[in-house]
């Protein structure tokens, strides 16, 4: 996110969370606020559509503590919520007529102007749905000036929006306001998922039922790339690479080759990938034809003293379906005698100047990082 914001959150200014409506802004924005808290920030969180300690139970879930913060006087809530329910509430901040968009101005700005003299503020607005039900276009005009005490309190704001079906004058004044969008979108992309199934109990006759399953693992938003292809010839080095790269793998191996083949897991850069070694003997290529399926991109591994298979491998994109995705050559075991330089590989392989090749070798991670972060950057820009 900092790469893409180009160096992070701006300071003195607003961004907008515009979220497709099956997507989660929240969590996003808890994590953002998080992230500031923990650098010494100053948390302001702004909340009309729940009672505040939802929010902090949400963040509890994903392992974000900010309860912790607030008691430590570095968070504070803006309660647009209790009253609007006759409730009283205990928050520093509450709004007293939530309907009233007076009342919700006043608490913003008493709370960005007492909380920038304790430190840099970083403001959540939650929800900004909420607020366009209760006051349509007036809140946007609000928002404009709130924008501008942003800039003069060096603060910054992030709201919380969901894209539902608005007019569309609506949602381009909404885009229109804030210089700095974040889109979070659902992408209909059907990904390899785990299921179980019950084949075998006692002689009974068992269901057919298939239940997916999926580990979850608590920590936030991270991004994800379900699914990369590591294909190769015969013995060039998949599943050590599968492993050197991985946090978690396992491999299905008989006798020093792949008769399945390769799971890997890797935490690299924030993100989480999931890495699917093929096996190299030909005999198994039906294989290697459905478990191309739904990947993203591939690192074509070639053992770089073996120009012979190097037809071979280009052949194994093509039955695993993976050739026009994005995907980088690991021309592996540089460390042995009579290994071909990149720009070798790249001449007997016959693949244009475009085509990224690393030289590696399958003990040194750091050959394999270098693949993967290029591999990585090719996704992200597809
Ligand atoms: N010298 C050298 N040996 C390597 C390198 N990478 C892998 N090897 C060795 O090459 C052999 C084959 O490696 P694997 O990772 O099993 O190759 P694979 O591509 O998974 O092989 P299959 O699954 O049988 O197709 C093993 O003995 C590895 O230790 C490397 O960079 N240099
Ligand atoms: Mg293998």
């Amino acid at each position: 996110m900092d790469n893409l914001l180009s160096g992070g959150m701006p300071k003195g200014s607003s961004i907008l969370i515009r979220a497709h409506p099956l997507a989660d802004p929240q969590t996003m924005a808890i994590q953002f606020l998080h992230h500031q808290l923990e650098n010494g920030g100053i948390g302001i969180y702004f909340v009309n559509n729940k009672a505040p300690t939802c929010t902090l139970e949400e963040a509890a879930n994903i392992n974000m503590d900010l309860i912790r913060f607030k008691q430590k006087g570095q968070l504070f809530f803006i309660d647009a919520y209790s009253r609007l329910f006759g409730l009283e509430s205990n928050q520093e901040y509450s709004v007293e007529a939530p309907s009233d968009l007076d009342s919700v101005s006043k608490a913003v700005s008493k709370a960005l102007f007492e909380c920038s003299r304790k430190g840099k503020v970083f403001l959540v607005y939650d929800s900004l749905n909420a607020s366009i039900d209760e006051f349509g276009e007036r809140i946007l005009t609000q928002i404009s000036d709130w924008c501008k005490t942003a800039v003069a309190f060096d603060a910054i704001l992030c709201f919380i929006y969901t894209e539902w079906n608005y007019p569309k004058k609506i949602s381009e004044a909404v885009a229109n306001l804030y210089p700095n969008i974040v889109d979070l979108i659902t992408l209909e992309r059907i990904v390899a998922t785990q299921v179980v199934t019950v084949s075998k109990n006692e002689g009974a006759k068992v269901s057919k039922h298939m239940i997916p399953i999926k580990k979850v693992i608590t920590g936030g938003i991270k991004g994800y790339i379900p699914k990369i292809l590591v294909t190769g010839p015969f013995h060039a080095g998949k599943t050590t690479i599968v492993h050197a790269l991985s946090t978690r793998a396992v491999s299905v191996q008989r006798m020093g080759t792949t008769v399945a083949l390769d799971f890997g897991h890797v935490d690299h850069r924030g993100f989480a990938l999931d890495l699917f070694g093929t096996v190299g003997q030909p005999r198994f290529d039906p294989i290697l034809e459905r478990l191309g399926g739904e990947a993203l991109g591939a690192i074509l591994v070639i053992d770089s003293t073996k120009p012979e298979e190097f037809s071979r491998a280009k052949e194994m994109m093509h039955k695993a379906g993976v050739y026009g995705l994005p995907y980088v050559v690991a021309a592996n075991k540089q460390d042995l005698p009579g290994a071909l330089p990149v720009e070798e590989v790249r001449k007997k392989l016959n693949v244009s100047k475009d085509t990224a090749i690393v030289g590696t070798v399958g003990s040194d991670s750091t050959s394999l990082l270098r693949a993967l972060d290029i591999l990585i950057d090719k996704i992200l820009l597809m």
